[in-house]
């Protein structure tokens, strides 16, 4: 039996096979949990269909997070495969990449931190209030990707920090709510992994090296072991968790930063 055997799970956030929530699904998929899959627009939608068919889903649905009738419309389609929803996973960010380069005040806009706000936190939060109705009694989690940006100023991860911060008080905020309902709400807190959201991030594969130079494990992480990681936060296993933010780094916030080096 598989940690989420009998298990309906929701993944938001497949873009390519290098994606954290293609990690997340695979571990989910093995764990014996039946998957249902969100695609952002047109151009994902076959990849995504790809992916879904890979773990034995054929529940694909449109959703892109900025748009408030998408969010409602996954969750009446989802209705018409499912009675109930056990796991919601929430792996989506965006900011103008303008933002994400140089100085945080020299690129800050009023429109630019609004989007990213919108995109990188509300969309938890919206999400999780129209997933909640399915969720409810059930020993059902929500789970959602941040970074350690938002508790520490990093080089130009910038207007993302402070998204993440805001992602992380909707954590703590969402499990207070839903928490009497039987139903958990946490995040995992990746190391840095080159994905489609990482690529072209200027300096990307330097604090890479950094990372495999300093962290305890002296390496970086991988979308299977965060897979592995959010499987169980999503399982009985982790029944008496909530409104935690999971490190999933190789042990990179646990030391100071010239570590080894
Ligand atoms: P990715 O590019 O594979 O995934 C990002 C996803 O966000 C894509 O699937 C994209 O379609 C989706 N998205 C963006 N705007 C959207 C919108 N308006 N509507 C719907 N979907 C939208 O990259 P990833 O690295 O797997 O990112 C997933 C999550 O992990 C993000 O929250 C990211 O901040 C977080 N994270 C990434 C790293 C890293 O180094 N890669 C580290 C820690 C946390
Ligand atoms: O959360 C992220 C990245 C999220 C992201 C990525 C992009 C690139 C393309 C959000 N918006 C955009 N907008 C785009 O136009 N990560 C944790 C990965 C990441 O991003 C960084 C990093 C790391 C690590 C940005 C600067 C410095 C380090």
């Amino acid at each position: 039996m598989g940690l989420l055997t009998g298990k309906r799970a929701l993944i938001v956030g497949v873009a390519s096979n290098r994606s954290i929530a293609w990690g997340i699904a695979q571990a989910m998929h093995r764990e014996g949990a039946e998957l249902a899959y969100t695609y952002q627009n047109e151009k994902l939608q076959g990849r995504v269909e790809k992916f879904a068919g890979e773990t034995g889903s054929d529940i694909t649905l449109p959703c892109d997070v900025s748009v408030d009738e998408e969010i409602s419309d996954v969750f009446t389609r989802l209705n018409e495969h499912w009675p109930h929803l056990d796991i919601l996973v929430h792996s989506v960010a965006f900011a103008d990449r303008e933002l994400l380069e140089g100085d945080y005040l020299g690129s800050i806009t009023r429109e630019g931190f609004l989007r990213a706000q919108d995109i990188s936190a509300y969309s938890f939060a919206a999400l999780g209030k129209a997933a909640r109705p399915l969720m409810q009694g059930r020993n059902g989690a929500m789970l959602t990707l941040t970074y350690i940006g938002s508790v520490r100023a990093m080089p130009n991860y910038n207007m993302m920090g402070i998204a993440k911060a805001s992602l992380e008080a909707n954590v703590r905020y969402m499990a207070a709510d839903l928490g009497p309902e039987g139903t958990r709400v946490n995040a995992i807190s990746a190391g840095p992994i080159r994905t489609l959201a990482a690529s072209g991030i200027k300096g990307l594969r330097g604090f890479l090296n950094h990372v495999e130079k300093v962290s305890p494990l002296r390496r970086n992480v991988t979308i299977e072991e965060v897979g592995n990681v959010a499987a169980f936060l999503c399982s009985d296993y982790a029944s008496a968790v909530t409104g935690e933010i999971t490190y999933v780094d190789c042990g990179y916030n646990t030391v100071g930063s010239e570590g080894q080096e």
